[in-house]
């Protein structure tokens, strides 16, 4: 009887300590990436996510392109080969709704195939033990209300056919712009609704005014698995955008940087390190979850590999942009460098225009377009380098071929008057040194196509 107890007692002291071993290994592991996978179910506890075993877990992904645009990459190969060489955890799939074959813009075959792929994704992520995010991309559209209806009918087509996957987040518009907190909220209390009715629990992402910058400015929504996004672009949101997020925290929202970026808000231009090592410091420090974007060899900075990188998997570091190294490097934890350098992956010669002065040097350059409808947008960067006199205000004229009407546009203020677009500074590019540059204006703009400059002046 003795040693029978004792065996009992042995044997309850070696499980008992097994146990105990494993608990510290798991709370050891709770911020690795992988660890979120351990136990799947994601829930909300203050401003982090939390898994059901109540650890803190921070999501960290990749972002695709629009998926009608690349939808090469939605691969069980390339999500796998991502997975390993940044170690993420998360894929999002950027669903546009308005631009090029669009979920609402394009017809129900098209409607069909960016479900298949949704379908695909679901698929292999749930495989791959990650999570994947279902982005309702609008961008152009501005306000969500736009296609309240079309919204509601998706998500709760999504939500109902995989009501029993954990590894689902819902993000129910990506950038909200022009319209303010009360009309995004209206379009929340719509569609988050649908997505409750099969699923109590998932989270939700819901995008903020400007293009999901204002975390700062918003009340909550009642429900309590909804998270508010916040979206970088480090050569352009700085230290006060982080400030935002500061806020933010204060006063308990929580955030989810569902989207960011290295360049510039146009996708393109030069990287900005520095800026983005601060950006995902802080992130990293308050348990912050991020996506970068994007997934695909367009000829943009923001892209993760290189325009002649063909491939869909097997990637070699040589076939990664320079964003994607950093980004891998950053998210794989290795060291990486803060110089500013000049990318490599430069969209090639489109219409430029210099002005032929031996003062101030304005660059007009067009990194992109693409058809809406009858009309042509295309979105331009703009950078000033300054004359030798410091000035505290100043005014840039661009005069155009045609009549223009802005979409989108950033680090500026702006008057049309017939063909031409007056700039005017923002509080933090008033003042400009002698010699100094005023970077990254950028804009979406309208037009009527074969859109020109023709002729600029900075005073
Ligand atoms: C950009 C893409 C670019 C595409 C454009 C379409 O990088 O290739 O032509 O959209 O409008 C966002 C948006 C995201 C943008 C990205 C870069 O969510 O759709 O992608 N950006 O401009 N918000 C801020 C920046």
């Amino acid at each position: 009887m003795k040693k029978f107890i004792s065996i009992i007692l042995l044997f309850t002291l070696v499980f008992g300590c097994t146990t105990a071993s494993q608990k510290i290994e798991v709370s050891q592991n709770v911020n690795d990436v992988y660890a979120a996978t351990t136990s799947k179910k994601l829930h909300l506890k203050g401003t982090k996510i939390v898994n059901s075993k109540n650890q803190t877990v921070q999501l960290k992904g990749l972002s695709t392109h629009g998926l009608s645009w690349y939808p090469q990459y939605v691969n069980k190969k390339t999500f796998s080969k991502l997975k390993s060489d940044f170690k993420i955890n998360t894929i999002r799939l950027a669903m546009y709704t308005e631009e090029y074959n669009g979920y609402c813009s394009g017809n129900k075959a098209n409607r069909n195939k960016l479900k298949s792929l949704i379908n695909k994704a679901v698929q292999y992520t749930k495989e791959l033990n990650m999570y994947v995010i279902i982005d309702w991309h609008i961008l152009s559209d501005g306000n969500p209300n736009k296609h309240v209806n079309a919204a509601k009918t998706f998500f709760s087509e999504m939500v109902k056919k995989y009501k029993k996957e954990d590894h689902i987040i819902y993000e129910i518009c990506n950038e909200p712009n022009q319209t303010s907190w009360s009309q995004i909220k209206k379009y929340a209390n719509k569609v988050i609704p649908a997505i409750r009715k099969y699923k109590k629990d998932a989270l939700v992402i819901v995008g903020t005014p400007t293009w999901s910058q204002d975390v700062d400015k918003i009340s909550k929504l009642s429900d309590k698995y909804t998270m508010y996004a916040l979206h970088f672009y480090a050569g352009t949101h700085k230290q006060s955008y982080r400030n935002k997020l500061t806020s933010a925290l204060k006063k308990n929202v929580p955030v989810f940087v569902s989207e960011f970026g290295m360049c510039d808000a146009s996708g393109n231009g030069s990287l900005n390190k520095s800026e983005t090592k601060k950006w995902l410091e802080l992130l990293d420090k308050n348990k912050i979850s991020y996506v970068g974007w994007n997934i695909s060899n367009k000829n943009e900075s923001s892209a993760i590999l290189k325009t002649d990188c063909k491939k869909t998997s097997g990637f070699k570091t040589s076939d990664y942009s320079a964003s994607g190294i950093w980004l891998k490097n950053y998210f794989s934890k290795k060291k990486v460098t803060n110089e500013k350098k000049k990318v490599e992956n430069k969209t090639p010669s489109k219409p430029k225009v210099t002005t032929p002065s031996t003062k101030a040097k304005v660059t007009c350059k067009m990194m992109n377009s693409w058809n809406d409808g009858s009309k042509k947008m295309s979105q331009w960067n703009v950078n000033i380098k300054n004359n030798n006199k410091t000035k505290s205000k100043w005014t840039l004229k661009i005069t155009f071929n045609k009549s223009i009407k802005i979409s989108q546009y950033w680090n500026f203020k702006y008057k049309i008057s017939g063909n031409t677009l007056t700039i005017t500074p923002v509080s933090y590019n008033k003042k400009v040194k002698a010699n100094g540059k005023i970077d990254n204006l950028g804009m979406i703009i309208k037009s009527s196509g074969g859109l020109k400059v023709v002729k600029t002046s900075f005073s």
